[in-house]
Order: structure tokens, then sequence, then C-alpha cells
């Protein structure tokens, strides 16, 4: 009963590429300070060695690896694997089937699969031979290129997979575990390690590629990964969510000094209707603007410009804007820079909730940000793993929305529900706009900020600027959403990254509407409004300073 190799721990998952090592770093001293930092398994994928140098390179990192208890699983190549001995292989779908390796490698070395769907985790579970598969792609990644689904299929593909691992319990000796793979690193970690779970199953760990491999620092990068996954959630389930627990009043005060002294960029992909606007409201809040849809020049951005976030609004969609999102994404995930999705009518059609949901799962958005009826379409998006399961099974959910029909009707434990749901599956902070702006964090954290005015609804862009002030107080974190480390006192419980990209949402939101109630104070037509809101907007943030 007691196999040995269900005991691994497949918590930090590094899988190599010698082709990203920085200049100056070498392929083994990444590998050294992976293994010297918390990677607890390493899997040596090798596309272009010849065999010679494949043994040599594996016995290299098998010298690294086995004083430290530290399997070391060779992609691939069973002839490698067995040549050096190591703890085992793992293979994809195209290459040796499962149950070949397992009989040229024997009953106790490991063997792990890489599964994109259901079926594909179907068949493992049929044929009873792997220990553990690898799901993916969870998040688009540029590592491999002949990846299943390049999009990514987000936590609800991973989550498919897993109810068919679920289903295995009893059915097989040994019970599979799961590492989830593809666009993971350091600022999404936490939040997909406790995304990608169903209450029957969840996610051994994370496997990853170039935020370790290709880090300047990989000794460094790997123990941020290892902090990312010691966060638990508070649980966030609703009954146990404590409503109102942040005080957005303190919380404004300390973020409007981290913002300004930190003059972020607001990289906006934003609507036709809103540019000029969200422009003057992030240059009137001590932020800058910068409007661009050239792909060509994300990656420069995310790599190059600190205290830089993104808002994606996707208010006027057009083909090719699709392309310039996913491009935005891909690059500002890949540099860990914090992204604000503004889900723009996402249930206006069909087209447009697809459009969504394949944003979603291209990459990891920081905060999402909608009114209810939004908030609503996301929601439904986060019931497709659900469909899945046997009728028989209570839908507790589909009871939740059961008799709603029209948004107007919808309660307030109903909006914290419908947000806790998309919480879990798509972004560590999502905001609900409105009369009563909602804040809903990942870890169980809400807040109620009342709304600004009556009148903010007859200025357009008022909606869509809101993100462009959460894009700046969560980019005015010293770093993006990186060196948390840096700035907080390592001895408190506190390294939540979701607590503080929490906070900052809060602080925005307060901001937002502190200055809209202001405005409608002395004016009452839309005309004066609006001027009188940017001009709040600049005093609120403009009036601590000294000078
Ligand atoms: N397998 P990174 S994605 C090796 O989906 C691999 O099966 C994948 O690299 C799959 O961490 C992937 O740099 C590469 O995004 C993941
Ligand atoms: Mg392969």
């Amino acid at each position: 009963q007691d196999d040995d190799s269900n005991f691994k721990n497949y918590k930090v998952y590094l899988v190599t590429d010698s082709t990203m090592i920085p200049p100056v770093k070498t392929f083994l001293g990444q590998v050294e300070d992976a293994v010297n930092n918390g990677a607890t398994i390493i899997q040596l994928r090798e596309k272009t060695l010849s065999t010679r140098d494949f043994i040599k390179r594996a016995e290299e990192v098998h010298r690294l690896t086995k004083p430290r208890g530290i399997p070391l699983i060779i992609n691939d190549r069973v002839d490698v694997a067995l040549a050096v001995d190591a703890e085992g292989v793992h293979v994809g779908q195209d290459d040796m089937p499962a149950k070949l390796v397992r009989r040229m490698i024997g009953p106790t070395k490991i063997l792990g699969v890489t599964c994109s769907t259901p079926e594909e985790a179907q068949q493992v579970v049929d044929e009873d031979v792997a220990d553990y598969v690898g799901l993916g792609t969870v998040y688009a990644t540029n590592t491999k290129k002949d990846v299943t689904s390049p999009d990514g299929i987000g936590p609800s593909g991973i989550k498919e997979m897993l109810q068919v691992l679920a289903q295995q319990s009893g059915k097989r000796k040994k019970n599979i575990q799961a590492v989830a793979i593809g666009g993971l690193n350091q600022s999404n970690a936490s939040f997909v390690y406790n995304a990608c779970r169903i209450p029957q199953y969840s996610i051994s760990g994370l496997a990853v590629v170039s935020c370790i491999m290709a880090s300047q620092d990989a000794a460094q990068a790997t123990r941020d990964l290892v902090q990312q996954l010691q966060i638990t959630p508070l649980g966030g389930r609703l009954e146990e969510i404590d409503k109102n627990r942040q005080d957005s009043c303190s919380t404004l005060e300390s973020k409007l000094s981290q913002l300004s002294n930190s003059h972020p960029l607001v990289h906006h992909i934003t609507n036709n209707v809103v540019k000029n606007f969200s422009a003057n409201v992030t240059l009137a809040i001590g932020a800058s603007p910068i409007m661009s849809e050239l792909p060509q020049e994300f990656d420069e951005f995310a790599s190059k410009i600190p205290n830089l976030g993104l808002v994606l609004n996707v208010g006027t969609p057009n083909q090719q804007l699709m392309n310039v999102f996913s491009s935005a994404i891909k690059a500002y995930n890949k540099h860990q820079k914090p992204i604000v999705f503004d889900p723009v009518a996402c249930g206006a059609s069909g087209a447009r909730l697809d459009a969504t949901a394949k944003l979603l799962n291209t990459g990891f958005m920081t905060v999402i940000k909608g009114n209810v009826g939004e908030v609503m379409s996301v929601w439904k998006l986060t019931q497709g793993y659900k469909a899945k399961l046997m009728v028989s099974e209570q839908n507790s959910d589909e009871e939740l929305m059961r008799g709603v029909d029209s948004v107007a009707e919808l309660s307030e434990d109903q909006i914290y529900a419908m947000a806790t749901d998309i919480c879990f599956e798509f972004c560590p902070v999502l905001v609900v706009t409105g009369a009563v702006n909602y804040i809903v964090s990942s870890d169980g954290r809400t807040a109620k900020v009342p709304g600004g005015s009556a009148l903010m609804s007859m200025v357009t862009g008022t909606g869509c600027s809101l993100g462009s002030v959460i894009a700046a107080f969560v980019a005015s974190r010293a770093d993006g959403l990186q060196a948390e480390h840096e700035q907080d006192d390592a001895s408190t419980s506190d390294k939540n990254k979701h607590f503080d990209i929490f906070a900052c949402v809060v602080g925005a939101v307060s901001l937002y509407n502190t200055a809209g109630k202001r405005a409608a104070a002395d004016h009452k037509e839309p005309g004066s409004f609006m001027t009188a809101f940017i001009d709040e907007l600049y005093k609120l943030t403009h009036s601590s300073k000294s000078n």
C-alpha cells in the first residue's frame, strides 16, 4: 500500500532548459541554486543535445540532486534515465506510451505523463502506471512551442482534469499526484496553486521552467516561489468572510503616500471612447499614462519600466485587438507586472464572452473590475468544470442563481458568492462596481466602499478610468508584483501578496469614490461635474505633499 513513489515531494518542480540561461550564469549553476533553495524535484529536459552529451549532463545534474534526496526525472529518454539510474522518466503524449515506459523502468521508478485534456487524464487513470501527471498549459508560455493549447486552459481547464483524477480513488493501487505547468511564476504561483483544486482533489505542486532557469538570480527566484507556495488562503468560503474587516480610510492614507512616491506608469489598451478621459484621470492622480497597441514594444515596456501597470479594457473589441490583448498579457505575465482587466459588456454576445474566456486563460490577471452585469457573465465562465460533475451531485451555485431574473435583483450575499467564485478561478482580487463597490480577494477578504455619485454614470469614462486608478495603485508597489520580501518585515505573517494587492485596490476605489462625492457636492450637472471630479482627484492626491 505504501508505495514509496507516492511520497515524493512535487511541490516545487523545476523543469530545466539549457537554452535560456542568462549570460554569465551556467546551466549547472542555475540547477544548483534551485536545489539549494527549495526545488523539490528536477526534470532534465533537453531537446537538442546528442545522446552522449545528454548522458553527461544527466550525470552532472544527478551529482547535484542525489546527495540531497531530490529525485531526478529524465524527459522522454528512457535510455538516458536507465543509463544514469535516474529516479524517473517523464513522457508527453507524443513520446513512448506510458505502459511501455513502465515496463522498461520497472515498478519503483517515478513515471510522469503530460496531459492537456480530460480524455488524456482518463487514459492515465485507466492505464494505472503513472505516479504523477503534469497538467497544462495553464497560461500561455514561450518556453514550449508545440503545446496543445497555446492560449492556456487556465485553472478551470486544470480542474476539469482533476475531476477525472478524483474519480480514480478506490480503483487504483496508488493515487496519481498532479502538478500544473505553463506560464507559472512567483507572481501567480500562490494564486494558481490554490485555484487548481476541487473539493476532492488538489494539485501537489507547480512545475516551472523560465522563472528559475532564465532568472538572473535563480536562488532568490526559487526562494520566492517556495514562499508563495506557503501562502494558504484564509478559506474564502462565504460563511467565513468577515465582510467589513478592511478599514478603507486608513488603507487609503498609506496607499496614497505609496502612490505619490512611486510615479507609476499606466499602460492603457482601452476603448476608443474613454482614452482621453482615462489619460487625464491618470495624470490627475500623479501617475503617467501611456497608450500603446503596438505589441512589438510590450516586452520592452514590461521588462524595463519600474512601477508599471496595464489596463486591459475590451470595450471596443475587434479581431486585431484580440492579438494585441494576448501579446500584452503574455509580456506583462512574463515580467510579473500587474494587469487590471475590465471585461466591458462581456455578456453582450456569446462571441464576447468567448473572447473574454480566452483572454482570462491566456494569462494571469491581477485584478478584474466590472459592474454587476459583467461580473455575472464572468461568473458563468467559472461554472465550466462543474457542468461535468455527475448529475446526481448538487450544484449549489445554480441554486444560488435560480430565481434571479435581473441583475438588479441580486442580493449582497449573491454578489459576494459570485465574486468569491471568480476570485478562486481568475484573479486574486475582484472589484464589483455600482452604487456600492465590493472588493473581494481570493484569500477571503472583502471590503465595501460606498459609491461616489449618481452623476458618475452621466459621464462616459468614469467607469473605465477607475481601472486606470487601480492600475496606478497596484503598480505603485515597490517593484510590481516582485520583491515583496524586500519591503515587508519577514517576521509578519502578512506576507501575502494578494493582501497587498487587495489593500491597493481598496485604496484606489476609496479615492475614486471620495473624489466623486466631493465633486458632486458643488456640481449638479454632468459637464461641470466632470471637470470637478478631475480636480478632486488631483486635490486628494496632492494635498498631503509638503511642497
Ligand atoms: N510543458 P514556463 S508547458 C515543458 O503544457 C512544458 O505540457 C508544458 O515553461 C505543457 O514555466 C511547458 O517557462 C513549459 O512557462 C513551461
Ligand atoms: Mg516529450
